[in-house]
């Protein structure tokens, strides 16, 4: 039997896949030929999800604590038992603090709309408490925010039609590692392709072009790219007559970005981006790919906010093949409000911040958090300021309880575990960020042992605590049905797989002096805000590996023997003023904490920056992560994190005083 189904993880393609199915077990799964972007492909890591699925380490029953937080020492106990400790916590905590001493703390585990962070399961429950909201800030929120002051929506171009493109920028993204499928409609265009990230990543080295600025100074270099269209005289006087709002005011910004100031700015010798901004002034159709790597910064809203300005000088957000694409989730028409019924709430609540979890847990000013789930997420290796974290989670009047897959760093801090079904064993509808396609995901096998859905988990929560509000028993396929009232939940369900019709973009006028930032108490024209974190350190870029998507997989043996040793990345020059060669084994610190790495000396990264990736456990590399040095900080839009807005320094480990 083949089963249609989609992967679940947070990546922009949203594959639609096929189950094979004997005597009840799933036996193989591949990328479904049929669907236009996943064109039978998977990746590297969803290659072995079914190895995920039948792994020995699986989490299988519900687990209660028995050492310390931290310990990771467990025993098994029957859902029954769990279920009754938790509604037994739950009504002494709000009975003694109210709702908003609970947190449902939602990960991006899984982007299915049914059981995972874009429909909040459990949200329902949640809300019917009374908890805190939880805002997932930890990803893209300050580019989408940025995008919507000048566009009116976070969702650009369809990037089928880079497929028509003449000229693509892939700016602050490495679609190679991070999302692979949009690169065969890069390969069949026979554009010029210009890579712009501080790293010459495996994308990079794919184009025909790569400069690398340092990081944060994206908007400066988009300003003086614009600088020389504009003194070349090829503006597109018409779309910015008819299509846009406060060109005036912005050419007068762009004419404070002359090259040889971008040039300071950015560390790019000034040739390049005359040439580069003379290249964009004769290429119709010019388009951008950019994804969420240059938003991770205290400018990064604002990054994104001025890059999308630039097709708007250009005029080619009218052009088929032009414009900007960093997410395709706002053209979706998902009924997401009566997923989570936020009319359950009985009273307004608090949103606490998902990447201030440290800062919630220690010292908020507001009602103390007493119970805590984890859902989907491992903050322990994926949030910022992983010491604070892990000292939040210590906290012993704390009652955590964890749903998962695996024994992840997370884990070891949870009172109660709960096992959760993986995709082949639950029902799930996904939207994708990188295309315009629904897509749908069959239940194809049982799950083992005493796995069970999300949404069943809560229903059999909100059934202990005696709640009576039908909204809270529904079926998956009922939620399905609702997010999916203007779609046609049939033909998606037989076919595994839809193609929405986008929304005009933008909306309606492109704003480069926007209302909607000015009332948020930001600068009402489009800018260059520059980056933070103080200090005369290297700057520490750790974007996506290739082997892992965030720390999901991080419990693979085969991927984790493919990904070797955490690795630093740094420039001969950066590399000889610290007396540190290729292959030492490194310590990397700030004033927050540090993290050991094995130094790799290569051109491959920009004098000033050092570059490793997201993704290891904590307890795999000696207690701490690259995220022991990234601070629980906003960006300038949406209170997004800025994991790639972080100085270090790095010494040979052993040695003493070499910064
Ligand atoms: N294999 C794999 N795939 C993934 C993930 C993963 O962990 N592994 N994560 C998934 C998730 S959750 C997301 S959100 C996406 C994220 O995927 P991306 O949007 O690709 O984000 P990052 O990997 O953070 O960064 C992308 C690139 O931006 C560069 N960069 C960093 N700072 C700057 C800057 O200031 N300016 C410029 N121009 N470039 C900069 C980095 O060097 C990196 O090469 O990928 C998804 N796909
Ligand atoms: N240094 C650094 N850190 C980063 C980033 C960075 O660029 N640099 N990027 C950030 C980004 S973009 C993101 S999105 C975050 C991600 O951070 P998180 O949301 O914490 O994602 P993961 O680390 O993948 O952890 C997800 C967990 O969910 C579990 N899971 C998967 N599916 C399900 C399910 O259906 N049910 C249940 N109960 N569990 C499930 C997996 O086993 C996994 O342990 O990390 C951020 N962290
Ligand atoms: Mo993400």
């Amino acid at each position: 039997m083949k089963v249609l189904g989609a992967c679940p993880l947070d990546c922009p393609d949203a594959c639609s896949w096929v189950v094979d199915v004997q005597d009840g077990r799933a036996t193989g799964l591949r990328g479904n030929r049929e669907h236009p972007v996943t064109r039978g492909a998977l990746c590297v890591k969803v290659n072995r999800y079914l190895d995920q699925v039948h792994s020995p380490e699986r989490l299988t029953r519900p687990l209660r604590r028995i050492g310390r937080k931290g310990e990771g020492r467990f025993e098994p106990i029957t859902w029954d038992e769990a279920l009754d400790e938790i509604a037994t916590r739950l009504t002494g905590i709000i009975a003694e603090y109210g709702g908003e001493a609970v947190w449902p703390f939602h990960g991006t585990g899984s982007l299915g709309y049914i059981q995972g962070l874009e429909g909040f399961s459990g949200r329902r429950f949640f809300n019917a408490l009374g908890a805190s909201l939880h805002d997932p800030t930890i990803c893209s929120v300050a580019g989408s925010t940025g995008l919507k002051y000048t566009l009116g929506t976070a969702g650009g171009m369809d990037p089928e039609e880079l497929a028509q493109s003449r000229l693509i920028l892939l700016w602050g993204t490495n679609p190679l590692s991070s999302g692979h499928h949009v690169w065969k409609f890069i390969q069949d265009s026979d554009a010029y392709t210009v890579a712009i990230d501080p790293v010459r990543t495996r994308t990079a080295e794919r184009c025909d072009e790569h400069l690398a600025p340092l990081p944060g100074t994206d908007a400066a270099l988009a300003l003086g790219l614009m600088h020389v269209i504009v003194g070349l005289g090829a503006e597109d006087t018409e779309f910015l007559e008819t299509r846009t709002e406060g060109w005036p005011e912005f050419r007068d910004r762009i004419a404070q970005y002359p090259p040889e100031r971008v040039a300071e700015i950015t560390g790019l010798p000034v040739e390049r981006i005359v040439a580069l901004g003379e290249r964009i002034a004769h290429t119709r159709p010019t388009a951008i790919r950019a994804s969420q790597g240059m938003q991770r910064h205290a400018g990064g809203g604002m990054a994104l906010r001025t890059l999308a300005c630039l097709p708007g000088v250009t005029g080619d957000w009218a052009i088929p093949g032009g414009g900007l694409h960093y997410s395709t989730s706002g053209h979706f028409r998902l009924d997401t409000p009566a997923l989570m019924r936020f009319d359950l709430l009985p009273h307004p609540v608090r949103t606490l911040s998902m990447t201030r979890m440290g800062e919630v847990l220690l010292d908020t000013d507001g009602p103390p958090v007493k119970a805590l789930f984890v859902i989907a997420a491992n903050p322990v290796g994926s949030n910022p300021d992983q010491r604070r974290v892990i000292e939040g989670l210590s906290r012993e009047d704390l009652f955590t309880v964890v749903l998962e897959h695996f024994p992840t760093d997370t884990v070891d801090y949870a009172d109660i575990v709960l096992p959760a079904t993986m995709q082949p064993e639950h029902l799930d509808v996904l939207a994708a960020y990188g295309n315009l396609y629904l897509v749908w995901n069959e239940p194809a096998v049982t799950p083992p042992g005493e796995c069970l859905p999300t949404t069943e988990t809560f229903r059999l929560l909100a059934r202990r605590l005696g709640l009576t509000e039908p909204a809270l028993y529904e079926s998956d396929e009922d939620l399905a049905n609702q997010l999916l009232q203007q779609y046609d939940v049939d033909r998606l369900r037989s076919e595994g797989f839809l193609k929405i019709d986008p929304r005009p973009v933008p909306v309606d006028k492109l704003r480069f002096l926007s209302d909607r930032a000015t009332r948020a108490g930001h600068d009402p024209l489009a800018g260059y805000t520059p980056p933070a974190d103080p200090g005369d350190g290297l700057v520490l870029i750790s974007a996506a590996s290739h082997y892992f998507l965030n720390t999901s997989f991080g419990i693979d043996p085969e991927l984790r023997r493919r990904a070797g040793e955490p690795t630093v990345t740094i420039h001969p020059e950066d590399a000889a003023t610290r007396g540190i060669a290729d292959g030492d084994p490194i310590t990397v610190r700030n004033a927050r904490g540090s993290f050991e790495a094995v130094a790799e000396v290569s051109d491959r990264v920009r004098p000033g920056v050092a570059a490793t990736t997201k993704g290891r456990w904590a307890k795999h590399s000696g207690g701490s992560t690259v995220n022991a040095t990234v601070a629980e900080r906003d960006s300038d839009f949406g209170g997004g994190a800025v994991f790639h807005d972080n100085r270090v320094s790095i010494t040979v480990r052993g040695s003493y005083c070499r910064t």
